[in-house]
C-alpha cells in the first residue's frame, strides 16, 4: 500500500463522521478500480438506474433513542446514540415487518424504471437480513417474524426481470472479532472498529461464509461492499476476499469499496462528478437526508431534482442508485414511492435517452441541460428551456433529422457559427426535462 493511500485512509478513518467533508469522501469513494473486471458488466452499464434499500434493526428506533431525536443517518444510531450491545440486540425482538411484501417493493422499483435493487444484507450494525448459518443474529432466528426477506426479494426480482444485488458491510459493530473505537459499558463509540487481537483471519472467514450464502442462496448479481475503513482491513485481506468471490462466481460484480484498488466500479456518494469520471461508476443518493428510515426526516428532494440527477449521471456515463428506507413494518414511505413513480413516468417517455446510452461527447457544460448518445443519435435533455427557443449544439456534425422524443414532432435546424441550431417550440413540452433527438453521422465532432 502506498504511503499516500495509507495516509488518505488514516485521515478518513480518524475524521470520518456522518458529515465527512466532500474532498475526503471523494478520495476514498472515487479511488482507482482494479484492472481485473468481471466480464459481466454489460447489464450493469446499460441499466443506468437502480434502487438502494437500507433496511435493518435501525429501522425500529427510526432515528429516536430514549425519546430524543438522534441527528445523522438512521442506520448509524447504534454509534451516534452510543447504544450498548445488549440494548441494541434487544431491538430484534421488536422487529416484526408484518406489512413487508417483496412483490410490491420490486414492483415499485420496476415502475420507477429501475433495473436493479441493492439491499443491505448486513449493515455496520452487524444484523443479518438473511438466513445465515454463520450467526444467530439474523432476521430469521432472532425476530418474531422468522422470515427471510432476501429470499423473497430475490425470487420477486427474478419474476419481474430486475437484477437482485446485495450490500455488505466489512465493518461490524456486533461481531466479537471487532472492537469499538471507544469501549464503554454505557457509552460506547463503535466507529471505526478494529480487529480484536489475532481475529482478522477469523473474521475474513466469517465474511466468506456469508458471501458464499449470498451468492449461492440468493444469486446476488453484485456485492456492494462498505465499511472498509475499519482499522486493520488491509490489502491481503481484500485480495483474499476478492479472489474468493471470483472463485465462486466470476460474474458477480463488485464495487470498489472492497478496497485497495479491487472492484469493478467507483462509488461517489451523495454527489455526481461533473461530466463523469473515467471507468464505470455509480452515484448513490438518498431521497431525503438519511439512508435508514428516520421517522422525523422530511427533507425530501423534489421529483424534478431527482430526474435531473438521473440525467446528469447518464450524461457522465454513470449509474444512479437511489435509496429508499423502509419502516420496521416493511413499508416504503409514501413520499419516496411518490417520487419514484414520477421518475418512472418520465422514463416511460424518455427512457431511450437514458438506458444503454453513452456519456456526453462534450467536455464543457451545456447551458440548457445535458447530452447522452447512442450510435447515430445524440440526445439533448433540456432542463432549462432557452429563452431564445434555440438550442445551439456545439458540434460540426450536420443534423439529418431533429425531433422531440416524446411525440416525434420534427424540429427545424440550421448551421451557425457556434455549431448547429435547433429551433424549439416556445414553451417546454415537459417543464422537468424535454428530450430532443438529433440524427447525425457518427462520431460527434464537438466544437468545444
Ligand atoms: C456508508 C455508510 O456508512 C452509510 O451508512 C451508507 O450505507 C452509505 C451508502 O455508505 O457511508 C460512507 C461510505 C463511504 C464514504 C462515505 C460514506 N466514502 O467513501 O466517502
Amino acid at each position: 500500500m502506498s504511503v499516500k493511500r495509507l495516509l488518505v485512509i488514516t485521515i478518513f478513518s480518524v475524521t470520518f463522521a456522518i458529515f465527512a467533508p466532500t474532498s475526503l469522501r471523494l478520495a476514498v469513494a472515487a479511488g482507482p478500480v482494479h484492472k481485473m473486471h468481471t466480464a459481466n458488466m454489460k447489464w450493469w452499464k446499460a441499466a443506468r438506474f437502480g434502487m438502494f434499500i437500507h433496511w435493518g434493526l435501525y429501522s425500529v428506533p427510526a432515528g429516536v433513542w430514549h425519546g430524543k431525536r438522534v441527528p445523522g443517518y438512521g442506520e448509524w444510531i447504534k454509534n451516534n446514540a452510543h447504544i450498548p450491545n445488549r440494548e441494541y440486540n434487544a431491538l430484534a425482538k421488536k422487529f416484526d415487518p408484518v406489512d413487508f411484501n417483496a412483490e410490491q417493493w420490486v414492483k415499485i422499483a420496476r415502475e420507477a424504471g429501475m433495473k436493479y435493487i441493492v439491499i443491505t444484507s448486513k449493515h455496520h450494525e452487524g444484523f443479518c437480513m438473511f438466513n445465515t448459518k454463520a450467526t444467530h443474529f439474523n432476521i430469521v432466528q432472532d425476530t418474531p417474524w422468522h422470515k427471510d426477506p432476501l429470499a423473497m426479494l430475490s425470487a420477486a426480482c427474478r419474476a419481474q426481470g430486475i437484477k437482485f444485488c446485495t450490500y455488505y458491510s466489512i465493518m461490524d459493530w456486533h461481531s466479537r472479532d471487532q472492537l469499538p473505537a471507544h469501549a464503554s459499558a454505557t457509552h460506547p463509540t463503535y466507529n471505526p472498529t478494529h480487529f480484536a487481537p489475532g481475529r482478522a483471519v477469523a473474521y475474513l472467514h466469517y465474511m466468506e461464509r456469508q458471501i458464499h450464502e449470498l451468492i449461492t442462496q440468493y444469486h446476488t448479481h453484485l456485492i456492494w461492499f462498505d465499511g472498509g475503513w475499519m482499522h486493520g482491513w488491509n490489502k491481503p485481506l481484500a485480495r483474499d476476499l476478492y479472489h474468493y468471490i471470483r472463485s465462486i462466481d466470476p460474474t458477480v460484480i463488485l464495487n470498489n469499496r472492497i478496497g485497495f484498488g479491487y472492484g469493478d466500479y467507483a462509488t461517489p456518494e451523495q454527489h455526481i462528478p461533473p461530466r463523469g469520471i473515467p471507468g464505470p461508476w455509480e452515484t448513490c443518493m438518498t431521497i431525503n437526508t438519511t439512508w435508514g428510515y428516520v421517522s422525523w426526516n422530511h427533507k425530501w428532494k423534489s421529483s424534478a431534482l431527482l430526474i435531473h440527477h438521473l440525467i446528469e449521471c447518464a450524461s457522465g456515463g454513470g449509474n444512479f442508485l437511489l435509496n429508499v428506507g423502509p419502516t420496521a413494518k416493511g413499508i416504503i414511505p409514501q413520499p419516496e414511492v411518490k417520487r419514484l413513480l414520477a421518475i418512472g413516468k418520465w422514463l416511460k417517455v424518455n427512457g431511450q435517452a437514458i438506458y444503454g446510452s453513452h456519456r456526453t461527447p462534450f467536455d464543457g457544460k451545456l447551458s440548457y441541460g445535458y447530452a447522452t448518445q447512442k450510435p447515430g443519435r445524440l440526445f439533448i435533455e433540456v432542463t432549462k428551456w432557452p429563452r431564445s427557443h434555440t438550442l445551439v449544439v456545439p458540434m460540426r456534425n450536420t443534423i439529418t433529422k431533429a425531433y422531440l422524443l416524446a411525440d416525434g414532432k420534427k424540429l427545424k435546424t440550421a448551421k451557425g457559427p457556434d455549431g448547429q441550431s435547433v429551433y424549439l417550440p416556445s414553451a417546454a413540452p415537459d417543464p422537468v426535462a424535454t428530450v430532443i433527438v438529433l440524427k447525425i453521422a457518427d462520431p460527434v465532432r464537438p466544437l468545444r
